[in-house]
């Protein structure tokens, strides 16, 4: 057993469009736990933290203008091998290339625009986490 908790972001795209519950709802129907949510405006100061990994990337401005848009919704998901879960639950990170069945293969079409982050690796998770849920997780 390798039990993870990973961060997800339901990015601005899937909170406006009334997505939230769907996304949560898959990840409780596959049997992860939630052990963390909040609703938040991402600051540019937390966008450039959370996204550092990109910066000076073309694409870098509109990820971050993009982000701090509209609300989020961050969940601590929780369960066995809840990375890699969820990462597959998500799908390929460019909607035209994710399965239908997953949440971009089924919900989104651009890659700018494509509803869902989750952490990586067991090094993105733990900072990111971090970043999103400062005082702890329940
Ligand atoms: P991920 O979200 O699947 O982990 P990353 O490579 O970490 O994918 O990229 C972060 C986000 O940046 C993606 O979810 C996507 O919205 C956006 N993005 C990634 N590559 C590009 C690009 O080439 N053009 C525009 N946006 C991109
Ligand atoms: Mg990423």
């Amino acid at each position: 057993m390798t039990i993870e908790t990973t961060l997800v972001l339901v990015k601005p795209d899937g909170v406006r469009r009334g997505l939230a519950g769907e996304v949560v709802s898959r990840f409780e129907r596959r049997g992860y736990d939630l052990r963390g949510a909040r609703l938040l405006k991402i600051s540019r100061a937390l966008a450039a933290e959370h996204y550092a990994e990109h910066k000076g990337k073309p694409f870098y401005p509109d990820l971050v203008s993009f982000i701090t848009s509209g609300p989020v919704l961050a969940l601590a998901v929780r369960g066995e091998n809840a990375i890699l879960g969820i990462r597959s639950l998500m799908g390929a990170t460019n909607p035209a290339d994710s399965l239908p069945g997953t949440i971009r293969g089924d919900l989104a079409t651009e890659l700018a625009e494509n509803i869902v982050h989750g952490s990586d690796s067991r090094a993105s998770a733990k900072r990111e986490l971090g970043l999103f849920f400062p005082d702890g997780l329940v």
